[in-house]
């Protein structure tokens, strides 16, 4: 069953068409990947996910890093963490640099042991950004688990009841 952070922050009406943004240069396929991903999300509520130049600007700030990056939780090197999401209306989003992040292809082919999909990842750290919480539904995005070399992307029935709750 899906939870939410204490409190149950969300994102409030007058905020519910939200830009995106990158804190580097990244790939057309990188963008490709978060543009699936946010849909999958929007396909459900009434959001909206733009993207814009404008990192600055961006409700949501979306970025790569390594290490201590300067919000208190540093990652930690290939596995382990792979990224991590604020709860709302923070809107940050960050992946950890280090991991072997599959971004086109099929990950569970990858000759390297410790691959993980982008998207995978991606529309997991979104269900965190909008509001939700772990779930126990293994189907659900929203369960604490992924192993390498997995591919889940698809909302499962206990995440669209999550955020249709909140939004
Ligand atoms: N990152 C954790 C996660 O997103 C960070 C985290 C732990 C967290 N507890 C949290 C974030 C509570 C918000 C609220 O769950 S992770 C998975 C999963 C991670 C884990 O790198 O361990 C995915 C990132 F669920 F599959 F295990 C993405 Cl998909
Ligand atoms: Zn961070
Ligand atoms: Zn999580």
């Amino acid at each position: 069953h899906f939870t939410f952070f204490p409190g149950t922050p969300r994102w409030p009406d007058h905020r519910q068409d939200l830009t995106y943004g990158f804190a580097d240069q990244l790939t057309d396929e990188v963008k490709a990947v978060f543009a699936r991903a946010f849909e999958r999300w929007s396909a459900v509520t009434p959001l909206t996910f733009t993207p814009t130049d404008s990192y600055f600007l961006a409700d949501i700030k979306i970025g790569f890093f390594t290490g201590d990056h300067g919000d208190g939780e540093p990652f930690d090197g290939v596995l382990g963490t792979l990224a991590h999401a604020f709860s709302p209306t923070n809107g940050r989003l960050h992946l950890d640099g280090a991991e072997d992040w599959v971004v086109a292809g099929d990950v569970r082919t990858s000759p390297l042991p410790s691959a993980v999909d982008l998207e995978s990842v991606a529309v997991h750290e979104i269900g965190h950004l909008l509001g939700l919480g772990h779930s126990s539904d293994e189907n659900a995005i929203m369960y604490p688990t992924i192993s390498s070399r997995t591919r889940k992307v698809e909302l499962g029935s206990d995440d669209v009841e999550g955020i249709q709750y909140l939004y």
